[in-house]
Protein backbone atom coordinates (compact mmCIF):
# COMPACT_ATOMS: atom_id res chain seq x y z
CA UNK A 1 0.00 0.00 0.00
CA UNK A 2 1.32 3.09 -0.95
CA UNK A 3 1.79 6.13 1.37
CA UNK A 4 -0.44 8.99 0.36
CA UNK A 5 1.27 11.37 2.86
CA UNK A 6 4.76 10.11 1.88
CA UNK A 7 7.56 12.15 4.21
CA UNK A 8 5.26 13.29 6.69
CA UNK A 9 4.57 12.35 10.55
CA UNK A 10 4.01 11.06 12.82
CA UNK A 11 3.30 14.86 14.34
CA UNK A 12 5.52 14.85 17.47
CA UNK A 13 5.53 16.95 20.71
CA UNK A 14 8.63 19.80 19.88
CA UNK A 15 8.00 22.53 22.27
CA UNK A 16 7.01 26.25 22.01
CA UNK A 17 10.38 26.98 20.63
CA UNK A 18 10.00 24.44 17.42
CA UNK A 19 10.07 25.88 14.30
CA UNK A 20 8.86 23.01 12.80
CA UNK A 21 4.81 23.78 11.61
CA UNK A 22 4.83 19.78 11.37
CA UNK A 23 5.77 19.78 14.99
CA UNK A 24 3.40 20.44 17.76
CA UNK A 25 4.13 23.21 20.13
CA UNK A 26 1.64 23.07 22.96
CA UNK A 27 -0.40 19.68 22.32
CA UNK A 28 1.64 17.51 24.63
CA UNK A 29 -0.91 14.15 24.95
CA UNK A 30 0.12 12.91 28.27
CA UNK A 31 0.59 16.07 29.62
CA UNK A 32 -1.06 16.56 32.58
CA UNK A 33 -3.25 19.75 33.09
CA UNK A 34 -6.25 20.07 35.82
CA UNK A 35 -5.98 16.57 36.86
CA UNK A 36 -6.46 15.24 33.01
CA UNK A 37 -3.58 14.57 30.34
CA UNK A 38 -4.32 16.76 27.10
CA UNK A 39 -5.29 13.34 25.21
CA UNK A 40 -8.04 12.81 27.44
CA UNK A 41 -9.19 16.43 28.13
CA UNK A 42 -9.98 16.90 23.99
CA UNK A 43 -10.20 13.07 22.71
CA UNK A 44 -9.47 14.92 18.98
CA UNK A 45 -11.43 13.49 16.18
CA UNK A 46 -10.42 14.04 12.32
CA UNK A 47 -14.18 14.19 10.53
CA UNK A 48 -14.02 12.00 7.68
CA UNK A 49 -16.33 14.27 5.51
CA UNK A 50 -14.19 17.49 5.55
CA UNK A 51 -10.39 16.09 5.75
CA UNK A 52 -11.09 13.33 3.14
CA UNK A 53 -14.73 13.19 1.14
CA UNK A 54 -14.64 17.59 0.29
CA UNK A 55 -12.79 17.94 -3.13
CA UNK A 56 -12.10 21.38 -2.56
CA UNK A 57 -15.33 22.35 -4.69
CA UNK A 58 -17.63 25.52 -4.23
CA UNK A 59 -20.97 26.87 -5.57
CA UNK A 60 -19.05 28.74 -8.37
CA UNK A 61 -16.52 25.97 -9.10
CA UNK A 62 -15.87 22.11 -8.91
CA UNK A 63 -13.27 20.56 -6.93
CA UNK A 64 -9.75 21.96 -7.16
CA UNK A 65 -7.73 19.17 -4.91
CA UNK A 66 -7.81 16.03 -7.34
CA UNK A 67 -7.17 13.02 -5.12
CA UNK A 68 -6.98 9.59 -6.46
CA UNK A 69 -10.26 7.92 -4.45
CA UNK A 70 -12.28 10.76 -5.84
CA UNK A 71 -12.21 9.79 -9.23
CA UNK A 72 -15.40 7.52 -8.91
CA UNK A 73 -17.98 6.87 -5.97
CA UNK A 74 -17.10 2.85 -5.94
CA UNK A 75 -16.52 0.28 -3.07
CA UNK A 76 -13.22 0.20 -4.07
CA UNK A 77 -12.58 4.25 -4.42
CA UNK A 78 -14.08 3.65 -1.30
CA UNK A 79 -11.30 1.35 0.35
CA UNK A 80 -8.48 3.20 -1.09
CA UNK A 81 -10.13 6.55 1.02
CA UNK A 82 -10.17 4.26 4.02
CA UNK A 83 -6.46 3.39 4.16
CA UNK A 84 -5.56 7.19 2.95
CA UNK A 85 -7.72 8.59 6.22
CA UNK A 86 -5.92 5.63 8.51
CA UNK A 87 -2.75 6.97 7.60
CA UNK A 88 -3.70 9.98 8.41
CA UNK A 89 -5.38 9.49 11.45
CA UNK A 90 -2.05 7.76 12.89
CA UNK A 91 0.37 10.03 11.55
CA UNK A 92 -1.59 12.99 13.25
CA UNK A 93 -1.37 11.34 16.71
CA UNK A 94 -5.76 11.39 16.19
CA UNK A 95 -6.87 9.04 18.73
CA UNK A 96 -10.71 9.58 17.02
CA UNK A 97 -12.69 9.87 14.28
CA UNK A 98 -16.25 10.56 13.36
CA UNK A 99 -18.00 9.96 10.41
CA UNK A 100 -21.37 10.22 7.90
CA UNK A 101 -22.49 6.75 6.40
CA UNK A 102 -22.06 8.43 2.68
CA UNK A 103 -18.41 9.58 3.66
CA UNK A 104 -17.12 6.19 4.14
CA UNK A 105 -18.85 4.48 1.35
CA UNK A 106 -21.07 4.84 -1.50
CA UNK A 107 -24.89 4.27 0.01
CA UNK A 108 -26.39 3.03 -3.42
CA UNK A 109 -29.91 2.33 -5.47
CA UNK A 110 -31.83 1.03 -2.73
CA UNK A 111 -32.06 1.09 1.46
CA UNK A 112 -31.07 -2.42 1.20
CA UNK A 113 -28.18 -1.89 -0.72
CA UNK A 114 -26.72 0.92 1.33
CA UNK A 115 -27.37 -1.52 4.63
CA UNK A 116 -25.33 -3.90 2.94
CA UNK A 117 -22.33 -1.80 1.67
CA UNK A 118 -22.12 -0.01 5.08
CA UNK A 119 -22.11 -3.81 6.43
CA UNK A 120 -19.01 -4.87 4.00
CA UNK A 121 -17.11 -1.32 5.14
CA UNK A 122 -17.86 -1.40 8.86
CA UNK A 123 -15.86 -5.04 8.77
CA UNK A 124 -12.60 -3.01 6.76
CA UNK A 125 -13.31 0.13 8.90
CA UNK A 126 -13.12 -2.27 12.21
CA UNK A 127 -9.97 -4.32 11.02
CA UNK A 128 -8.24 -0.36 10.36
CA UNK A 129 -9.18 0.20 14.02
CA UNK A 130 -7.98 -2.70 15.31
CA UNK A 131 -4.59 -2.19 13.49
CA UNK A 132 -4.12 1.25 14.46
CA UNK A 133 -6.10 1.59 17.75
CA UNK A 134 -7.72 4.96 16.76
CA UNK A 135 -11.27 4.78 18.06
CA UNK A 136 -14.85 6.08 16.52
CA UNK A 137 -16.07 9.21 18.83
CA UNK A 138 -19.37 9.05 16.24
CA UNK A 139 -21.26 7.71 13.24
CA UNK A 140 -24.08 9.80 11.54
CA UNK A 141 -26.69 8.94 8.84
CA UNK A 142 -26.61 11.75 6.02
CA UNK A 143 -30.38 12.52 5.69
CA UNK A 144 -29.61 15.80 3.80
CA UNK A 145 -27.98 15.46 0.47
CA UNK A 146 -29.56 13.31 -1.25
CA UNK A 147 -32.50 14.72 -3.54
CA UNK A 148 -35.40 12.57 -1.64
CA UNK A 149 -34.47 14.67 1.55
CA UNK A 150 -35.40 17.85 -0.47
CA UNK A 151 -38.03 18.72 2.56
CA UNK A 152 -36.07 17.62 5.30
CA UNK A 153 -35.88 13.56 6.09
CA UNK A 154 -37.69 13.21 9.88
CA UNK A 155 -39.81 16.45 9.60
CA UNK A 156 -40.91 15.58 5.45
CA UNK A 157 -44.21 16.04 5.11
CA UNK A 158 -44.16 12.56 3.08
CA UNK A 159 -43.98 9.37 6.10
CA UNK A 160 -42.19 7.16 3.19
CA UNK A 161 -39.38 9.83 3.39
CA UNK A 162 -39.26 9.74 6.84
CA UNK A 163 -39.19 5.79 6.64
CA UNK A 164 -36.20 5.86 4.54
CA UNK A 165 -34.56 7.94 6.76
CA UNK A 166 -35.35 5.72 9.90
CA UNK A 167 -34.10 2.91 8.13
CA UNK A 168 -30.67 4.57 6.80
CA UNK A 169 -30.71 6.17 11.29
CA UNK A 170 -30.64 1.87 12.15
CA UNK A 171 -27.95 1.29 10.09
CA UNK A 172 -25.53 3.48 10.94
CA UNK A 173 -26.21 3.60 15.02
CA UNK A 174 -26.07 -0.07 14.67
CA UNK A 175 -22.58 0.23 12.79
CA UNK A 176 -21.71 3.11 15.04
CA UNK A 177 -22.55 0.55 17.94
CA UNK A 178 -20.43 -2.17 16.38
CA UNK A 179 -17.21 0.04 16.11
CA UNK A 180 -17.68 0.74 19.87
CA UNK A 181 -18.40 4.31 18.87
CA UNK A 182 -18.89 6.88 22.31
CA UNK A 183 -21.83 9.44 20.82
CA UNK A 184 -24.71 8.95 17.83
CA UNK A 185 -24.94 12.03 16.21
CA UNK A 186 -28.19 13.87 14.58
CA UNK A 187 -27.61 17.39 12.68
CA UNK A 188 -31.34 18.23 11.52
CA UNK A 189 -29.48 19.38 8.05
CA UNK A 190 -33.00 19.80 6.38
CA UNK A 191 -35.24 19.74 9.73
CA UNK A 192 -36.76 23.59 8.85
CA UNK A 193 -38.17 25.09 6.36
CA UNK A 194 -37.82 27.46 3.71
CA UNK A 195 -41.17 29.07 3.51
CA UNK A 196 -44.53 28.84 5.69
CA UNK A 197 -46.99 29.12 3.21
CA UNK A 198 -46.16 25.77 2.50
CA UNK A 199 -45.20 23.93 5.95
CA UNK A 200 -46.98 22.97 9.27
CA UNK A 201 -44.56 23.45 12.28
CA UNK A 202 -46.46 21.80 15.04
CA UNK A 203 -46.58 18.73 12.41
CA UNK A 204 -42.93 18.35 11.33
CA UNK A 205 -42.07 18.74 15.27
CA UNK A 206 -43.93 16.20 16.53
CA UNK A 207 -42.41 14.02 13.53
CA UNK A 208 -39.28 14.85 14.75
CA UNK A 209 -39.69 14.24 18.52
CA UNK A 210 -41.07 10.87 17.37
CA UNK A 211 -38.16 10.04 15.43
CA UNK A 212 -35.74 10.94 18.11
CA UNK A 213 -37.75 8.80 20.55
CA UNK A 214 -37.40 5.73 17.90
CA UNK A 215 -33.93 6.27 17.92
CA UNK A 216 -33.39 6.16 21.54
CA UNK A 217 -35.74 3.08 21.97
CA UNK A 218 -33.51 1.24 19.44
CA UNK A 219 -29.90 2.14 21.12
CA UNK A 220 -31.41 0.62 24.23
CA UNK A 221 -32.69 -2.21 21.78
CA UNK A 222 -29.37 -3.15 20.78
CA UNK A 223 -27.53 -2.28 23.79
CA UNK A 224 -25.64 1.07 22.49
CA UNK A 225 -24.37 2.77 25.64
CA UNK A 226 -22.60 5.85 24.05
CA UNK A 227 -24.62 8.83 24.02
CA UNK A 228 -27.27 10.30 21.38
CA UNK A 229 -26.36 13.76 20.22
CA UNK A 230 -28.46 16.74 18.74
CA UNK A 231 -26.37 19.18 16.48
CA UNK A 232 -27.83 22.72 16.95
CA UNK A 233 -27.84 25.11 14.03
CA UNK A 234 -30.05 27.67 13.09
CA UNK A 235 -29.90 27.98 9.36
CA UNK A 236 -28.44 26.57 6.66
CA UNK A 237 -29.41 24.79 4.09
CA UNK A 238 -32.80 25.54 5.13
CA UNK A 239 -33.85 28.80 5.92
CA UNK A 240 -35.78 28.21 9.39
CA UNK A 241 -34.51 25.46 11.54
CA UNK A 242 -35.63 23.56 14.24
CA UNK A 243 -32.69 22.71 15.69
CA UNK A 244 -31.54 26.79 15.80
CA UNK A 245 -29.13 26.30 19.29
CA UNK A 246 -29.03 24.95 22.80
CA UNK A 247 -31.70 26.55 24.17
CA UNK A 248 -34.49 25.62 21.44
CA UNK A 249 -33.47 21.92 21.25
CA UNK A 250 -33.52 22.12 25.32
CA UNK A 251 -37.04 23.16 24.91
CA UNK A 252 -37.49 20.77 22.19
CA UNK A 253 -35.87 17.89 24.05
CA UNK A 254 -38.15 18.66 27.27
CA UNK A 255 -41.83 18.85 25.25
CA UNK A 256 -41.10 15.67 24.36
CA UNK A 257 -39.88 13.84 27.56
CA UNK A 258 -36.03 13.50 25.81
CA UNK A 259 -33.98 15.36 28.04
CA UNK A 260 -32.42 12.34 30.04
CA UNK A 261 -31.88 10.84 26.64
CA UNK A 262 -30.21 13.42 24.44
CA UNK A 263 -27.43 15.68 24.66
CA UNK A 264 -25.94 18.58 22.37
CA UNK A 265 -23.36 18.14 20.14
CA UNK A 266 -22.53 22.02 20.36
CA UNK A 267 -20.38 23.86 17.28
CA UNK A 268 -18.50 26.55 16.87
CA UNK A 269 -19.73 28.35 14.12
CA UNK A 270 -23.21 27.47 14.60
CA UNK A 271 -23.59 29.64 17.74
CA UNK A 272 -21.94 32.04 15.61
CA UNK A 273 -24.84 32.24 12.56
CA UNK A 274 -27.26 31.75 15.62
CA UNK A 275 -25.81 35.10 16.47
CA UNK A 276 -24.45 33.48 19.96
CA UNK A 277 -21.01 33.03 21.17
CA UNK A 278 -19.28 29.27 21.02
CA UNK A 279 -18.88 29.99 25.01
CA UNK A 280 -22.36 30.77 25.63
CA UNK A 281 -23.85 27.75 23.46
CA UNK A 282 -21.91 25.46 25.98
CA UNK A 283 -22.28 27.48 29.02
CA UNK A 284 -26.21 26.93 28.19
CA UNK A 285 -25.67 23.06 27.22
CA UNK A 286 -24.10 22.91 30.61
CA UNK A 287 -26.21 24.78 32.32
CA UNK A 288 -29.16 22.36 31.62
CA UNK A 289 -27.19 19.30 31.95
CA UNK A 290 -27.21 18.73 28.17
CA UNK A 291 -23.29 19.33 26.60
CA UNK A 292 -22.11 16.48 25.24
CA UNK A 293 -19.63 16.74 22.65
CA UNK A 294 -18.30 19.53 20.50
CA UNK A 295 -17.42 20.26 17.00
CA UNK A 296 -14.74 22.08 16.28
CA UNK A 297 -14.53 25.40 14.17
CA UNK A 298 -13.95 28.77 13.18
CA UNK A 299 -17.40 31.38 11.32
CA UNK A 300 -15.67 33.87 9.61
CA UNK A 301 -17.13 37.48 11.22
CA UNK A 302 -18.27 39.33 8.12
CA UNK A 303 -19.24 36.17 5.59
CA UNK A 304 -22.71 35.25 7.35
CA UNK A 305 -22.76 31.28 6.08
CA UNK A 306 -20.90 28.31 7.73
CA UNK A 307 -17.09 28.84 6.19
CA UNK A 308 -15.68 25.15 8.90
CA UNK A 309 -12.45 27.02 9.02
CA UNK A 310 -9.87 25.68 11.30
CA UNK A 311 -9.39 27.82 14.36
CA UNK A 312 -6.75 29.98 15.14
CA UNK A 313 -7.58 32.31 18.35
CA UNK A 314 -5.70 31.43 21.30
CA UNK A 315 -8.36 34.16 23.35
CA UNK A 316 -11.51 33.18 21.69
CA UNK A 317 -10.56 29.45 22.18
CA UNK A 318 -9.62 29.90 26.48
CA UNK A 319 -13.21 31.44 26.90
CA UNK A 320 -14.79 28.37 25.40
CA UNK A 321 -12.41 25.46 26.95
CA UNK A 322 -13.05 27.74 30.46
CA UNK A 323 -16.18 27.00 29.99
CA UNK A 324 -16.00 23.31 29.42
CA UNK A 325 -13.44 22.53 32.15
CA UNK A 326 -16.19 24.45 34.66
CA UNK A 327 -19.07 22.23 33.75
CA UNK A 328 -16.49 19.35 34.31
CA UNK A 329 -15.69 18.51 30.88
CA UNK A 330 -17.30 16.84 27.85
CA UNK A 331 -16.37 13.07 29.25
CA UNK A 332 -17.62 10.42 26.30
CA UNK A 333 -17.63 13.28 24.23
CA UNK A 334 -14.67 14.91 22.51
CA UNK A 335 -13.64 17.91 20.53
CA UNK A 336 -14.19 16.71 16.72
CA UNK A 337 -12.62 18.97 13.60
CA UNK A 338 -15.23 19.85 11.29
CA UNK A 339 -13.03 22.09 9.70
CA UNK A 340 -11.90 22.06 5.99
CA UNK A 341 -9.10 23.66 4.58
CA UNK A 342 -9.79 26.18 2.12
CA UNK A 343 -9.90 26.06 -1.71
CA UNK A 344 -6.79 27.35 -2.40
CA UNK A 345 -5.05 24.76 -0.12
CA UNK A 346 -4.64 22.03 -2.75
CA UNK A 347 -1.53 20.14 -1.54
CA UNK A 348 -2.06 17.02 1.31
CA UNK A 349 0.37 18.67 3.97
CA UNK A 350 -2.14 21.43 4.08
CA UNK A 351 -4.80 19.02 6.06
CA UNK A 352 -2.03 18.65 8.48
CA UNK A 353 -1.02 22.70 8.70
CA UNK A 354 -5.09 22.61 9.82
CA UNK A 355 -5.16 19.98 12.42
CA UNK A 356 -1.75 20.86 13.95
CA UNK A 357 -2.26 24.21 14.49
CA UNK A 358 -5.82 23.56 15.61
CA UNK A 359 -4.71 21.51 18.38
CA UNK A 360 -2.08 23.77 19.72
CA UNK A 361 -4.56 26.62 19.83
CA UNK A 362 -6.74 24.18 21.84
CA UNK A 363 -3.79 23.19 23.86
CA UNK A 364 -2.37 26.72 24.48
CA UNK A 365 -6.77 27.86 25.73
CA UNK A 366 -6.33 24.59 27.98
CA UNK A 367 -3.27 26.00 29.93
CA UNK A 368 -4.47 29.37 29.81
CA UNK A 369 -8.16 28.35 30.92
CA UNK A 370 -6.99 25.99 33.79
CA UNK A 371 -4.75 28.62 35.24
CA UNK A 372 -7.78 30.94 35.25
CA UNK A 373 -9.35 28.52 37.34
CA UNK A 374 -6.33 27.87 39.53
CA UNK A 375 -6.33 31.90 39.70
CA UNK A 376 -9.74 31.77 41.43
CA UNK A 377 -10.82 35.48 40.82
CA UNK A 378 -13.69 34.62 38.63
CA UNK A 379 -14.89 31.97 40.83
CA UNK A 380 -14.91 34.31 43.84
CA UNK A 381 -16.00 37.10 41.95
CA UNK A 382 -18.73 35.43 40.63
CA UNK A 383 -19.50 33.60 44.30
CA UNK A 384 -19.48 37.03 45.52
CA UNK A 385 -21.91 38.97 42.98
CA UNK A 386 -24.87 35.93 44.17
CA UNK A 387 -23.67 35.55 47.42
CA UNK A 388 -27.14 37.33 48.69
CA UNK A 389 -29.08 34.06 47.27
CA UNK A 390 -27.11 31.88 50.02
CA UNK A 391 -28.65 33.46 52.83
CA UNK A 392 -31.68 34.79 55.44
CA UNK A 393 -34.42 36.48 52.37
CA UNK A 394 -32.76 35.18 49.47
CA UNK A 395 -31.92 31.53 50.29
CA UNK A 396 -35.57 31.42 51.46
CA UNK A 397 -37.47 33.12 48.06
CA UNK A 398 -35.22 30.74 45.94
CA UNK A 399 -36.83 27.85 48.02
CA UNK A 400 -40.19 28.71 47.79
CA UNK A 401 -40.30 29.71 51.53
CA UNK A 402 -42.08 32.92 50.55
CA UNK A 403 -45.12 34.10 48.86
CA UNK A 404 -45.40 36.79 46.70
CA UNK A 405 -46.79 38.90 49.08
CA UNK A 406 -44.50 38.16 51.72
CA UNK A 407 -41.79 39.11 49.12
CA UNK A 408 -43.58 42.53 48.44
CA UNK A 409 -44.42 43.21 52.07
CA UNK A 410 -41.02 42.78 53.39
CA UNK A 411 -39.11 44.40 50.36
CA UNK A 412 -41.99 47.47 50.39
CA UNK A 413 -39.90 48.33 53.91
CA UNK A 414 -36.35 47.43 53.11
CA UNK A 415 -33.35 49.98 52.10
CA UNK A 416 -33.56 50.60 48.49
CA UNK A 417 -30.96 47.79 46.79
CA UNK A 418 -27.55 49.44 45.99
CA UNK A 419 -26.59 49.00 42.31
CA UNK A 420 -23.23 47.17 42.19
CA UNK A 421 -20.38 47.48 39.50
CA UNK A 422 -20.26 44.20 37.13
CA UNK A 423 -16.25 44.90 36.85
CA UNK A 424 -16.32 43.61 33.51
CA UNK A 425 -13.07 45.19 31.63
CA UNK A 426 -11.56 43.87 34.91
CA UNK A 427 -12.33 41.04 33.97
CA UNK A 428 -11.55 41.09 30.64
CA UNK A 429 -8.28 42.37 31.41
CA UNK A 430 -7.55 39.54 33.40
CA UNK A 431 -8.03 36.86 30.75
CA UNK A 432 -5.43 38.39 28.97
CA UNK A 433 -2.90 37.88 31.86
CA UNK A 434 -3.48 34.38 30.76
CA UNK A 435 -3.49 34.21 27.36
C1 LIG B 1 -23.11 20.90 9.14
C2 LIG B 1 -22.44 20.09 10.17
C3 LIG B 1 -22.44 18.62 9.94
C4 LIG B 1 -22.62 17.79 11.17
C5 LIG B 1 -22.74 16.32 10.92
O1 LIG B 1 -23.07 22.26 9.35
O2 LIG B 1 -21.89 20.61 11.11
O3 LIG B 1 -21.23 18.31 9.32
O4 LIG B 1 -21.56 17.98 12.05
O5 LIG B 1 -23.76 15.99 10.05
CO1 LIG C 1 -20.84 19.82 12.72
Amino acid sequence: MSEFFPGIGPIQYAGPDSRNPLAFRYYDPKRVVAGKTMEEHFRFAVCYWHTLCWPGSDMFGPGTFHRHWQAADTFEMAAAKLDVAFEFFTKLGAPFFCFHDVDVVPLGETLREGWSNLDRMADLIAGKMQQTGVKLLWGTANLFSHPRYLAGAATNPDPAVFAYAAGQVKQVLEATHRLGGTNYVLWGGREGYDTLLNTNIGHELDQLGRFISLVVEHKHKIGFTGTILIEPKPCEPTKHQYDYDSAAVAGFLRKYGLEKEVKLNVEVNHATLAGHTFEHELAFAASQGLLGSIDVNRGDPQNGWDTDQFPNSVADWTLAVYQILKAGGLGNGGFNFDAKIRRQSIDPVDLFHGHVGAMDVCARALLAAAALIEDGTFDAFTANRYAGWGKGAGADMLAGKLSLADIAAAAADAPAPTPVSGRQEYLENLVNRFV
